[in-house]
């Protein structure tokens, strides 16, 4: 059984998976209007996955007696100024997504709920495994600099990234 404060705080992170789904959502919208088709796969296969963490959350609390609450949502952005801005967004995004897991930690261990401190471990490899990948698509980028030939370069190795990782 999860204890209230348990309940509010996870249902606090449906909320940010919910929104960091349409933050990538909106972002591969973007990029395709942009013809960037391989960061815009990459954006459309991301937002899937921050679906797919939204609902591990509903289901483990609805699962441990709670109620998982759908809520409201803040609109992303409809623009990101350029593709280097675009993923220093996500990257940012990703390292605070990876403070509220941490807190979401800290919140469990305080409260002896070693059930929800287990499951969490999950997102806490997640977190790892995506700032590590927001960066390293970073560092292409600072790379890339300013030449077309290399983003063209760039899009496509995105489209490989999206084929041979789960995002
Ligand atoms: Fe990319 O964040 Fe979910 O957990």
């Amino acid at each position: 059984m999860l204890s209230q404060k348990i309940e509010e705080a996870l249902n606090g992170q449906i909320k940010i998976e919910a929104e960091s789904s349409q933050v990538y959502l909106a972002m591969a919208s973007w990029a395709e209007t942009k013809g960037l088709e391989g960061v815009a796969l990459f954006m459309y296969a991301h937002s899937d996955e921050e679906r797919m963490h939204m609902l591990k959350l509903t289901k483990f609390i609805n699962e441990r007696g709670g109620h998982a609450k759908i809520s409201s949502l803040v609109a992303p952005p409809v623009s990101f100024g350029s593709f280097k801005e675009m993923f220093q967004t996500l990257f940012d995004h990703e390292v605070m997504v990876s403070q509220k897991i941490n807190d979401l930690v800290d919140i469990t261990l305080k409260e002896k709920d070693y059930a929800t401190h287990n499951f969490l471990q999950w997102y806490v490899s997640e977190q790892i495994e995506e700032e590590a990948l927001a960066r390293n698509i970073l560092d292409k980028i600072n790379l890339i600099g300013d030449d077309k030939g290399g983003l063209y370069l760039f899009d496509n190795d995105v489209k490989m990234l999206t084929s041979n990782t789960a995002v």
